[in-house]
């Protein structure tokens, strides 16, 4: 049987949702994604009640179903009430070690890094994924800082074993040096979210992310 856990050795396209930037609703948007062919999302709402987030993030489930992993952004507490596939934390949120405690050992955590030693931190404390960002300057998240750039994916690739998930500020124009520097899925939010085909928009992305990768092995 393959596992949400073996799944993540093939995530290339990777949807973060954005209620703020969301035309159609996260809804239509996880549902595009998922018959996109996208394998991976992260439910990431900073703006609803909890009760409204469990509502919600049951409803994602049920569309990634055994087609997509399906994460929670930064809250533990929602993603065991709904029993998702992991979580997503930043470097403020709950520490690695306890999150891994009170998730089990089968539950996928990514945590982002923006350096070489926080990628070895991570991996170091259990971390299934890394989200390396913001790799280009982006408005989406407003305390994202500067881009790190293009390089810093090899350098982190060179340190870790466990898989890279590329953030900030990518497109269809640059996602393909971002996975020829070593990055083994992106995420692409405004681009995607802000199109009026997300479900068009997502398929080239994973057309050229899958046609990268495929000359790299
Ligand atoms: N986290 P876009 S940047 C959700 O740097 C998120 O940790 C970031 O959006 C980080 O693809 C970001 O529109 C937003 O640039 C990325």
């Amino acid at each position: 049987m393959i596992t949400k856990k073996d799944m993540l050795k093939e995530i290339d396209f990777y949807l973060v949702t954005d209620s703020g930037l969301s035309k159609q609703g996260t809804l239509s948007d996880v549902q595009d994604a998922v018959e996109s062919g996208c394998r991976i999302v992260q439910y990431r709402e900073k703006n609803k009640s909890t009760k409204n987030m469990i509502a919600e993030a049951l409803q994602i489930k049920a569309i990634c179903n055994d087609d997509a992993i399906f994460l929670v952004n930064d809250r533990i507490d929602v993603a065991l009430a709904v029993d998702a596939d992991g979580v997503h934390i930043g470097q403020d949120d709950m520490p690695i070690d306890i999150a891994r405690r009170i998730l089990g050992a089968d539950k996928i955590i990514g945590l982002t890094v923006h350096s070489t030693s926080e990628a070895i931190e991570a991996e170091r404390n259990g971390a299934d994924y890394v989200g390396l960002s913001p790799i280009f300057d982006t408005t989406t998240k407003n305390d994202a800082g500067k881009g790190i750039g293009i390089e810093k994916i090899r350098d982190v690739k060179n340190v870790i074993n466990i898989p890279i998930v590329a953030i900030g500020g990518i497109n269809k124009e640059n996602c393909k040096r971002v996975i020829e520097n070593g990055a083994d899925g992106l995420v692409a939010i405004s681009a995607v979210l802000c199109s009026d085909d997300v479900q068009h928009e997502i398929k080239e992305f994973i057309t050229i992310i899958r046609n990268a990768l495929d000359h790299i092995s």
